[in-house]
């Protein structure tokens, strides 16, 4: 007796919520959902059996009081979220769940909903009172999705985004600066919102992207999401390129990201927003975190805040994964060190890629980032093994999520079936030796004339460059759009030089086509109220003689036909980079969801790294189908040198004007001698 230790305070107990009455909340006529009951019973079931609660403080669930959920939503959401159990609502709850995003509901719904944020409002005010070292809300509905007027994805109250309002409300609890954590294997887009621009929460995330497919989907989720005004640097999303992420890749994200910050910004309590659908074999998310990874995880953030952490449960899907990770959690809290594990493998290339751009992103608020990582460090990675590219490219691993970005944002659409998102990966898995075979072949199809034809080049050589194709071209080759033509692309053949590859008349060069070459879904004319005009003297493609440009800005008395076709956002780069020769391909893609969102706002869009080629401009042209429709044309800065003169504005060469009209006429937008005609006048006006 009276060794140091005993003279100690001793650490105040850990807590543990749990009530039954959140699994009430079922799909009405027991049909399987995901977002089950059985979520929270396996969870607690497993606790018990390792003898858990008895080292614990076991809370009951508690609901929520209006005026705290009142700090996040919208009084008409409070309303229906009360009222939606009600007998009044028995037959109109189908009918407003179906009308919601990943929602239903039942006569037991509201009462979870209440007794999910009120319970982690609970737990948050006994540990900000230190009555608690922590703990632990297993609740369900699950809340991060949920926006201040609407429930989405499986969540009706912002369970977590309650608790934190709460805790800045309340000046005597000492709380004035809140981190939370967010990695549930989805965007946390509620609370993101909600604390957009509040410098007082800290808002971290990490989740599955997929550029912008993965749910919620959209670009909410982009590392370029850093808060605003006053909040301007407080929101930090480290989206993942794909799926398969696990211990090492979170590992890095916690040692290269989210610890240099928390240390700067110093906590006053962690809230984590622990989803488990991330955990390896999670039906939805694809991901590979092990129990050993989250307690790794859990231990580096219990060095801050003096270690006071709240989780709330968000998803999870796998009984087992979630029994287990929760487990493996609490026993953490506890500060039990036998979790075993360790970190086998390193993290994927793309993890590194990842975290270079966070950092650079948010260097600015948190100078520890600018720091250069180590190139050694660097250099340990792995990449997708093909197995697990032909897996990604072939179905969507949340397998409810066969949206990908919602139409909402910039109205991509993606395409369906899963033979199309597989056949273009077929030439991946056949013999190297018979590809030069299936290319040939393939070309014949096509509808070029085999007179048209000059060469084909060697599919080995050329198409090199998709060797090892990276995940941005999975995710965008399910993206459509429509590429507007009004050159030389407006003669179908020539276009597909692009897709296919090839070389038709008139051409001096191949083309080595796009990775994915199948044909465009549609194919359509348009007018658009734009200036047509030609300069430069000389193409790489068509020799001598000037090339079509639009004037990027429109102009309303002008009128210029365009051929529309409708591919994917992937076959799209594919063309930029080949319409601008001598540029570089690379593993990240040239116009991204971002630059969508850009030019569907803007209108208009350079990109920085096709400056040196004729066609940098990506302008934007309205929506057909709620697809978005995209052209390319010259910068600005070549409207001036041609008004200036220092540019040739010089009529098509023969071939090319040759070209142009065949594709005017065989599309029937002009007979031939008008075709001449139109091409003629708009070589001849001047700027
Ligand atoms: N278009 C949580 O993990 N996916 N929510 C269905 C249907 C919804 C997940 C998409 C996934 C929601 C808390
Ligand atoms: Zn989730």
């Amino acid at each position: 007796m009276g060794s140091n230790e005993d003279r100690r305070p001793r650490r105040p107990p850990v807590g543990l919520l749990y009530d039954e009455r959140m699994c009430r909340h079922s799909t009405a006529d027991g049909e399987p959902h995901p977002e089950c009951p059985d979520r929270i019973r396996s969870i607690w079931e497993k606790l018990k059996s390792e003898g858990i609660p008895q080292r614990c403080v076991v809370l009951n669930g508690k609901e929520a009081e209006d005026e705290h959920i009142a700090s996040v939503h919208t009084n008409g959401h409070i309303k229906l979220i009360k009222a939606i159990s009600s007998e009044q609502f028995d037959s109109r709850r189908d009918k407003i769940a179906s009308k919601l995003d990943s929602i239903y509901l039942n006569k037991g719904s509201s009462e979870a909903a209440y007794l999910a944020a009120g319970s982690v409002v609970e737990v948050c005010k006994r540990v900000a009172e230190g009555e608690l070292s922590s703990g632990f809300a297993i609740v369900r509905p699950p809340g991060h999705h949920a926006e201040a007027d609407e429930a989405m994805g499986f969540c009706l109250f912002n369970n977590i985004a309650i608790g934190a309002n709460f805790l800045l409300d309340k000046p005597e609890l000492g709380i004035k600066k809140i981190l939370i954590v967010d990695w549930d294997v989805h965007h946390g887009n509620g609370t993101q919102k909600m604390f957009y621009k509040d410098p007082r929460v800290l808002f971290f995330s990490v989740h599955r992207f997929d550029f912008g497919s993965f749910y919620p989907a959209g670009l909410d989720g982009a590392y370029c999401m850093i808060g605003e005004g006053p909040g301007a640097g407080y929101n930090i999303n480290v989206p993942w390129e794909h799926g398969y992420c696990g211990d090492a890749d979170y590992n890095v994200i916690w040692d290269h990201v989210l610890i240099p910050i928390v240390k700067d910004y110093n906590p006053d309590i962690i809230l984590i927003s622990a989803g488990f659908d991330a955990a390896i074999n999670d039906p939805l998310g694809g991901c590979r975190i092990t129990p050993y990874g989250y307690s790794l995880l859990l231990t580096k953030l219990m060095q801050f805040a003096q270690g006071k952490i709240v989780m709330a449960l968000e998803g999870g899907y796998n009984l087992t994964s979630l029994a287990n990770s929760v487990l493996a959690c609490v026993k953490t809290l506890l500060e039990e060190k036998t979790i075993n594990g360790s970190l086998r493998d390193h993290p994927f290339e793309s993890t590194w890629r990842v975290i270079q751009q966070v950092r650079h992103e948010l260097k600015s608020f948190w100078p520890s980032l600018a720091l250069e990582i180590p190139q050694e460090l660097l250099a340990c990675s792995r990449t997708l093994t093909q197995a697990q590219l032909n897996y990604y490219a072939g179905s969507d691993s949340d397998v409810e999520n066969e949206e990908g970005p919602s139409s909402e944002v910039f109205s991509a659409n993606v395409v369906e079936g899963v033979e199309d998102m597989i056949q273009p990966f077929l030439f991946l898995s056949v013999d190297e030796d018979k590809l030069g075979e299936t290319k040939t072949s393939d070309h014949k199809s096509n509808n070029l004339d085999s007179s048209e034809r000059h060469t084909v080049p060697e599919a080995s050589d050329s198409r090199d460059i998709y060797k090892n194709i990276s995940s941005w071209r999975i995710a965008y080759s399910k993206i459509d759009i429509w590429y507007a033509t009004f050159g030389s692309n407006m003669w179908e053949p020539r276009f597909l030089c692009y897709i296919r590859g090839g070389q038709v008349e008139g051409m001096s060069q191949p083309c080595h086509g796009s990775r994915d070459e199948s044909l465009p879904k549609a194919v359509m004319w348009k007018t658009f109220p734009h200036r047509l005009f030609f300069a430069r003297s000389h193409s790489v493609t068509w020799g001598t003689g000037g090339v079509a440009f639009l004037l990027p800005e429109g102009n309303n008395n002008e009128k210029v036909h365009m051929c529309l076709y409708r591919i994917t956002l992937e076959q799209f780069n594919d063309i930029l980079l080949q319409e601008n020769v001598a540029v570089q391909h690379r593993d990240t893609p040239l116009f991204d969801l971002s630059s969508l969102q850009f030019v569907s706002e803007n209108k208009s869009k350079v990109l920085e790294e096709l400056k040196c080629g004729w066609y940098p401009n990506v302008l934007y042209l309205g929506k057909d189908d709620n697809l978005p429709i995209l052209t390319m044309t010259c910068p600005l800065s070549t409207v001036e040198e041609c008004k200036s003169g220092k540019l040739p504005m010089i009529g098509a060469s023969k071939e090319y004007m040759k070209v142009l009209v065949k594709g005017l006429v065989e599309g029937k937008q002009f007979t031939q001698d008008d075709a001449i005609a139109y091409i003629n006048q708009a070589a001849a006006k001047s700027l």
